[in-house]
């Protein structure tokens, strides 16, 4: 069997624009799903451009509103229990206006699965500051460079007893597959952030090619085999069970 079987044929081409970073994760979670045989799943997103996910994956979905994908995730679990429940959204939805539902979900160890694209900006709407961007970030809302610090979410999910926090990326395809595998086999509340590059709403606006953002992503990024704290450059699983 094909993950093709996973890709709803009558949206493509997908509408993400060229060299964003969500192509990749979209086709390694077919990729994932496929192998591990996920057919009895329901894809739950909030609004953005990862929010359109919920469209491309040829299995039932809802494209919830922004912020409630989480609350959404988690009534679906409760009543289907039998139903893998993956939420599959941005770094805006999830971490700013759902910023609330992800603290008490991860606590409550809620049995459902969060895919979150973290692309540094609310890019659908236009490239603004989001709760990821980094210090110095040029944003459309902070043309002189976000003063603020961006948000520690390995940190928030590492405050409970039990947890699963994986970081990886696009830019590291196998490293990204092998996340999601150990992600949606998780038994209890996953997460994985996937630093993603956003060509069109963040890099290009600032002077950079998809080639800059990628090699960026590659040169900044090591991979951590352990399972301990992650540095701010690292990729890696750290879970306590
Ligand atoms: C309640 C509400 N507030 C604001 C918006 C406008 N809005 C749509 S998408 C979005 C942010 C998207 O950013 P993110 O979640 O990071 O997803 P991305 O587009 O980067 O994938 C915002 C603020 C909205 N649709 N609903």
């Amino acid at each position: 069997m094909s993950f093709q079987r996973f890709v709803r044929k009558e949206m493509l081409p997908l509408k993400w624009c060229p060299g964003c970073g969500l192509h990749i994760l979209f086709y390694a979670t077919c990729e994932i799903l496929n192998e591990l045989n996920k057919t009895n799943t329901i894809i739950v997103s909030g609004i953005g451009c990862t929010g359109r996910g919920a469209a491309y994956f040829n299995l039932d979905s809802v494209h919830g509103i922004h912020g409630r994908a989480i609350p959404l995730a988690v009534g679906i679990k409760k009543i289907n229990p039998n139903l893998e429940v993956i939420v599959f959204s941005g770094d805006g939805d999830l971490l700013g206006i759902g910023g609330n539902h992800l603290i008490h979900a991860a606590r409550r160890n809620e049995d459902i699965t969060v895919i979150c694209n973290n692309n540094q900006v609310f890019a659908m709407t236009g490239g603004q500051l989001s709760p990821t961007t980094k210090r110095g970030g040029i944003t459309t809302t902070t043309p002189e460079g976000s003063t603020i610090q961006s948000i520690n979410t390995q940190g928030i999910l590492l405050s409970n007893k039990k947890y699963f926090y994986a970081r990886s990326s696009p830019v590291f395809k196998e490293h990204l597959k092998k996340c999601l595998k150990e992600t949606l086999e998780y038994e209890g509340f996953s997460f994985i952030e996937v630093v993603s590059p956003c060509v069109i709403n963040y890099a290009r606006k600032v002077g950079k090619s998809v080639a800059d953002t990628f090699r960026e992503i590659k040169e900044t990024y090591k991979i951590c085999e352990e399972n301990r704290l992650l540095k701010n450059n690292e990729l890696g699983i750290v879970k306590n069970d």
